[in-house]
């Protein structure tokens, strides 16, 4: 059956569900709010609802209900890879279910005929400053695009909330068949002298995108492994929040996932797998180019929470233990590049970073998160220019947030409106004078 067949199947059994629980227990309570959690980032308020992905602060990640190596294990592969299909990822986030070899073969194709980016992309990229930010780049791009909406064309003649989804779909194809290509024109103008690589007739989004980054094998692996690890991260987080925060006004895919691509470049969050290796770069300006030690490092740590700075890939919102996205890139490095010298200084940094910000007393989790290892990667494939690290964690973070949009259409979340209060009213409830 083809994705957008079964995913409609999906659809007609899941609105039961949802119609039910508000109908039913519409009052019931799964939480309450402290002090705390309102003034400090809503930290663990239960206030969203996605089936997509689901974060235990212990486990990690689950896609769809299975763990990063179980999904690994099930979605289909190219002959002779060892890394999956992005696609059958998609699918898999979209549906729940794997997909088959043939199902995934055919959204490759589908994948490949939407891909075509339009000129003018090209051309308002092109017109903006040449040292702009990639990721300022990349949202810009994403916008531009919003005039091929189908969902906005859909909405001006009259949506039916039952069938909303289907447009969203639409775009939601057709922005992850582009994002790869427009993420490798941005990489190649900036920094590879303008000249672009076409892309090909028969590979995959890894593939492909390895292909027209102009970097050979096994970086197709390695970024079939980069999209799926990077895909979802449950609502909560800045990118997912935003994006369907945005979506919740009825804003087609296009100004939501621009929206949400701006969230995921603030240094706090996506931005902070550019800010390793600036850090680690910092180390080695600072000993005159010479491999730091232990001893090196755990001053450099020092120095850096000294000057009320934070340490770029440690510490997680929700995590509470190494997140389970670094540990499978560290195999990766293990198994493709052990004997990297920056990958040997990220796995010191693994023994020295965590028992210093436990002595420092302030960060709840001091475990690596998952941009702490994958610069190195991408730089031992001489994708050297760290700014551009975030955009590739983008075109992965696009198949998760994209996937939330489309069921948010499908079970009809209304607009996000949370409640806010004034200090004075806050000082009252607790009883202050
Ligand atoms: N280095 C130093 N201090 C840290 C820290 C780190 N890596 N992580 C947390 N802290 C500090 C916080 O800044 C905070 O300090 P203040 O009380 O002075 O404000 C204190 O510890 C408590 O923070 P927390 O509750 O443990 O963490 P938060 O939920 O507030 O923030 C995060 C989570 C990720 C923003 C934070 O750990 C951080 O800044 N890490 C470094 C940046 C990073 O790696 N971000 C990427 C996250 C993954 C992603 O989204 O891509």
């Amino acid at each position: 059956m083809k994705l957008k067949e079964t995913l409609a199947a999906k659809i007609e059994a899941a609105r039961p569900r949802t119609t039910r629980l508000l109908k039913e227990f519409g009052g019931a309570k799964i939480g309450e709010v402290t002090v705390a959690q309102a003034i400090g980032g809503a930290r663990g308020v239960k206030c969203l609802v996605t089936d997509i992905s689901y974060l235990d602060p212990m486990e990690g990640i689950r896609f769809r209900g299975h763990t990063i190596p179980e999904t690994l294990k099930h979605l289909p592969k190219p002959k002779g890879k060892a890394f999956p299909f992005v696609e059958g990822h998609l699918h898999l986030l979209l549906t729940g279910d794997f997909p088959t070899a043939g199902q995934v073969d055919e959204l490759v194709d589908e994948m490949h005929a939407r891909r075509k980016v339009p000129q003018y992309v090209f051309d308002v990229l092109r017109a903006m400053p040449r040292d702009s930010h990639p990721m300022t780049m990349f949202s810009t791009a994403i916008l531009t695009m919003q005039r091929d909406s189908e969902f906005k064309t859909a909405y001006e003649k009259g949506l039916d909330k039952l069938t909303a989804w289907e447009p969203m779909y639409e775009d939601v194809l057709t922005i992850m068949a582009r994002l790869p290509v427009i993420a490798a024109y941005i990489y190649r103008m900036k920094y590879k002298s303008d000249t672009h690589i076409a892309a090909s007739e028969t590979l995959d989004l890894g593939g492909n995108f390895a292909h027209m980054m102009g970097v050979k094998s096994p970086y197709d692996e390695l970024m079939r492994l980069y999209f799926i690890l990077h895909s979802d991260h449950e609502s909560g987080n800045a990118s997912a929040h935003t994006t369907h925060l945005v979506g919740s006004t009825l804003s087609d895919a296009f100004y939501s996932l621009s929206a949400g691509m701006n969230a995921l470049a603030g240094p706090l969050h996506g931005l902070a797998n550019q800010e390793v290796l600036r850090w680690i770069q910092g180390v080695y300006d600072k000993l005159g180019g010479k491999v730091p030690s232990k001893e090196d490092l755990k001053a450099f740590v020092w120095e850096t929470l000294n000057s009320g700075q934070v340490i770029p890939g440690y510490g997680h919102a929700v995590l509470r233990k190494t997140d389970p996205r670094y540990e499978e890139q560290r195999n990766f490095c293990l198994k493709y590049l052990p004997n990297d010298e920056i990958f040997q200084v990220v796995s010191m940094l693994y023994d020295v970073v965590p028992p210093i910000l436990e002595e420092q007393g302030k960060a709840k989790n001091p475990w690596p998160n998952v941009d702490a290892q994958s610069g190195v990667i991408q730089w031992h494939y001489g994708v050297t220019e760290y700014d551009f690290y975030t955009v590739m964690f983008g075109v992965g973070r696009a198949m998760g947030v994209l996937s939330n949009l489309v069921w948010d259409r499908a079970l009809g979340y209304p607009i996000e409106r949370p409640k806010s209060l004034t200090t004075a009213m806050i000082e009252a409830a607790v009883g202050i004078k």
